[in-house]
Parts: structure tokens; sequence; C-alpha cells
């Protein structure tokens, strides 16, 4: 996690809970079906838990905005709170909804993105990740239906791809039409994360990654929920590596546009 930017933990979901959350997601998608605007992705449905649904200011019930029992279920698993436990996260913040991403069969790559937000931070330069992924495929992957695929290292270090991607999920990209274009290229440097049903994927969300298309006959349903972690400079109890210097110097209460553009922080 640490060096590459993303780790694989192996059935942390049992077979049965993975079943019931494919079950649910199947019902889920078969009522909204993916629409070209997301084409990239496939469904872009965000699932809340209850609580965060009763605090809502702006969010309306649609096909794709919902409350459910189930993002909790999701957040709060117990295994999944032990494995953060033993890797050390601490000061850990869930986003409190459940993102459903379904690649339907024929559905397109995904295009080479980072999700990470506080460049403009010197938060962005920690050796330790403070934004993460967790996420579970309730089918297995490989290339054939669509898996992930990442840079490892580029949560830290730039690379010609972060010059040649356009801002994610800007309209901009989501329009583009050229498959051959480098935004969706088979990188030399890139390596496949071929998952099983339930394993917990964890990645960086400064880590550049994207996935293969889907050219099974099967959907292939995601389900990721974000998590912050070491929040305002927070350093881990236990890094015992250097420390930048900017983050030595961070100050907590110091805010930051968001911009999901990396600049002269990334360490070259
Ligand atoms: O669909 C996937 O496998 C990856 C989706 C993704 O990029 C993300 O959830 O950040
Ligand atoms: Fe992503």
């Amino acid at each position: 996690m640490k060096e590459m930017g993303c780790t694989l933990i192996k059935g942390v979901w049992s077979e049965e809970f993975t079943a019931e959350m494919r079950d649910w997601s199947a019902a889920v998608i078969n009522n909204n079906p993916p629409v070209e605007k997301h084409q990239y992705q496939g469904t872009d449905i965000h699932i809340f838990t209850e609580d965060r649904w009763d605090r809502r200011v702006h969010l309306e019930l649609s096909p794709t905005r919902m409350p459910d029992p189930n993002a909790a279920r999701i957040i709060d698993h117990p295994i999944q709170a032990q494995v953060f436990k033993d890797l050390g996260f601490g000061n850990i913040t869930a986003q409190e909804w459940v993102i459903m991403i379904s690649k339907p069969p024929d559905g397109p790559p995904c295009y080479w993105h980072q999700d990470y937000a506080n460049w403009n931070s010197p938060e962005a330069l920690t050796p330790w990740p403070t934004v993460i992924g967790v996420g579970y495929y309730l089918s297995d992957t490989s290339r054939k239906n669509g898996c992930l695929r990442v840079i490892p290292g580029t949560h830290h270090r730039r690379h010609e791809l972060h010059d040649l991607v356009p801002t994610p999920h800007d309209p901009e990209i989501q329009k583009m039409t050229d498959l051959t274009s480098p935004v969706f290229s088979q990188h030399l440097d890139a390596v496949d994360i071929e998952a099983s049903a339930g394993d917990m994927v964890l990645f960086d969300a400064r880590l550049l990654h994207g996935t293969w298309d889907n050219i099974s006959d099967n959907r292939r349903t995601f389900l990721i929920n974000w998590h912050r972690i070491f929040q305002n400079g927070e350093i881990p109890p236990w890094w015992d590596g250097e420390i930048p210097e900017a983050i030595l110097n961070l100050d907590p209460l110091k805010k930051y546009e968001e911009t999901k553009t990396p600049k002269e922080l990334l360490i070259n």
C-alpha cells in the first residue's frame, strides 16, 4: 500500500455476504441500467447510509441516489474494521455512501485517472495514505471482464500519463470517443489487479488507475467506499521513515481549494 499505492486482502467478505450483495446490487442495477454519461464507469449509483440520508440537505431520492441499510453493513463490516486495525489505519472517517460501479458486457475500459482532490495541500505529499478507496468486486475479475489496472508508485511519483490525461470525471473526459488514445492505453508500467469476489481492494486515491473493458457476457460490479485516515497532517504512530518538511510544517487549520490536477507537489 505504501510503495505500490494499492493492495489486495483476500476473502474479507464471506461467500454468503458477497452473494447477498450481488443479488441486491443486481436488483438495483436492473432498475437503473448503465447510461451513456457514465459509459466508462458503467453505472454511478450512490447508496447512502440511513443516518446520512436523514441528514440530507439537497439530496433527492432518484434511481441512482437512495438510502439502504446495506450501505452501513458494508461500511461497518466487522472484518473490514479488523483489517483496518491490523494495517495500522488511524483517525478514520468513512464517507457515508457506497458507490455501485457496474460495467455491463461490452462496457468500454475506464480511462487512466486518479481520485485525489487535495493536490493544493501539502497533505498530497504524505508518504502514507490519507484518502483510500476500499472496494469489493462481486465476481472474480480478470482482463476479460474489465479488472482494475494500476500504475504502481504513481501516488508519489510523476508519470508521463499524468500529462496525457484530462481532469478525471470532467465532461471532457466522459465525452471522449477515441479508445486508442493514451488515456486508455495498455501502458508497459501497468499492472492488472485480479481480484476474487469478496476480496478487499485497497488503493490510495492518488494512484493512477483504470480498468480493462468487459468482453465477457456478465456484468462486473464493484462496490466502493472512500475513507479518510490520518487527516490534517497527523503522522501515523508507526511511521519510522522520513517526513517531508511540508508535512512537518503543515497548518492543520488551513484550507486549500480542491483540485484534481496534481501539480508540482508530486515528487519527480
Ligand atoms: O470500476 C472499477 O473497477 C474502478 C472504478 C474506479 O476507478 C474507482 O472506483 O475509483
Ligand atoms: Fe477511480
